[in-house]
């Protein structure tokens, strides 16, 4: 029986090598060259693969999906029915996740956007002093990432806020949910960290509303999917000075057109959605687990619960 491999061209190589080195008996297939569909037991697939063509595997026991996200797989026609999907819940990438939150809270809690601004028009100026415990952070999700770099901001002193969808608590983490725990969240939040995910009640979260409950010249973190984002209504509020600034390494579409308004914004600063990219050398155990799991029909990994989207 065999693996399905599919991914982008260039990383296609590494994921073989690393899931060889965890099981050098594993026989891997690199999509699109899948062979007998018949000998295929388990897809290992990313965002762009087609759901639907994953239903031409009649032997297919596991689809893993190679990342913490889900919500590719909640479009339609959605994964083959009955067949087990888990995600990556991996160390690496909530560590990479943790430094990219805390590179943005610090830049902008430290001034950054300004100071490089002076220092292009040759200004010696000294601001006012940040003040990290009147600065509290909200962050809009508590799962593995949301837990993770909340912990790390209030290691530096952050008070840190954390809103979800249900009750949660998180040590050290003030915890806020519904409706009315999301706007009294917003009104202390001088950073809102959105690292939810992408499901149909949040998309759009982040609107005209949302923003304009923060404390004027708040700062926005995006690092979950553009799809939480209203573009227009961030826009709008950068300009009015509602919103001081946004790191975003998410967008809707990605690549962004070149002619979006982010890319030459003065106060946006953006990755490319690289703020935390899967190693395969680090996820592949995961994966080869699962595989060993399914084939013994023990309980799976990281199984996505699609009623809740993630
Ligand atoms: C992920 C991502 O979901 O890279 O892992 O966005």
């Amino acid at each position: 029986m065999a693996v399905l491999l599919s991914t982008k061209p260039a990383t296609m190589e590494m994921w073989r090598a690393a899931l060889l080195a965890v099981d050098p008996g594993l026989e891997i297939r690199l999509f699109p060259d899948a062979g007998d569909p018949a000998a295929i037991e388990a897809a290992v697939v990313w965002t762009a693969h087609d759901m639907a063509e994953l239903r031409r595997y009649p032997n297919l026991r596991l689809i893993v999906s190679m990342g913490a996200g889900v919500d590719h797989l909640l479009r339609p026609p959605g994964p083959p029915p009955g067949i087990p999907v888990a995600r990556l819940v991996d160390r690496m990438l909530t560590t990479q996740m943790g430094e990219w939150v805390l590179l943005n809270v610090l830049r902008f809690h430290r001034q950054d956007l300004a100071y490089r601004a002076q220092q292009r028009d040759g200004v010696w100026e000294e601001l006012s002093a940040p003040v990290t415990a009147a600065t509290p952070v909200g962050f809009l999700g508590l799962g593995e990432l949301g837990t993770h770099a909340a912990g790390l901001l209030r290691g530096l002193g952050f008070p840190v806020l954390g809103w979800s969808r249900r009750p949660k608590q998180v040590a050290g983490v003030e915890s806020f949910h519904g409706a009315e725990g999301l706007a009294a969240m917003a009104a202390r939040a001088r950073m809102l960290v959105c690292l939810l995910p992408l499901t149909p009640e949040t998309r759009g979260i982040i609107d005209a509303r949302l923003l304009g409950l923060l404390p004027r010249g708040a700062f926005l973190i995006n690092g979950a999917r553009g799809g939480h984002v209203v573009d227009a209504d961030l826009l709008a509020a950068l300009e009015s000075g509602q919103v001081a600034g946004a790191a975003l390494d998410v967008f809707s579409p990605e690549p962004l057109p070149s002619a979006h308004p982010y890319w030459s914004h003065p106060r946006v600063v953006m990755t490319p959605h690289a703020a935390s990219i899967t190693i395969p050398e680090s996820a592949a155990p995961q994966v080869v687990e699962n595989l060993r799991r399914a084939r013994s029909g023990q309980p799976l990994l990281n199984l996505v619960d699609f009623s809740a989207g993630y």
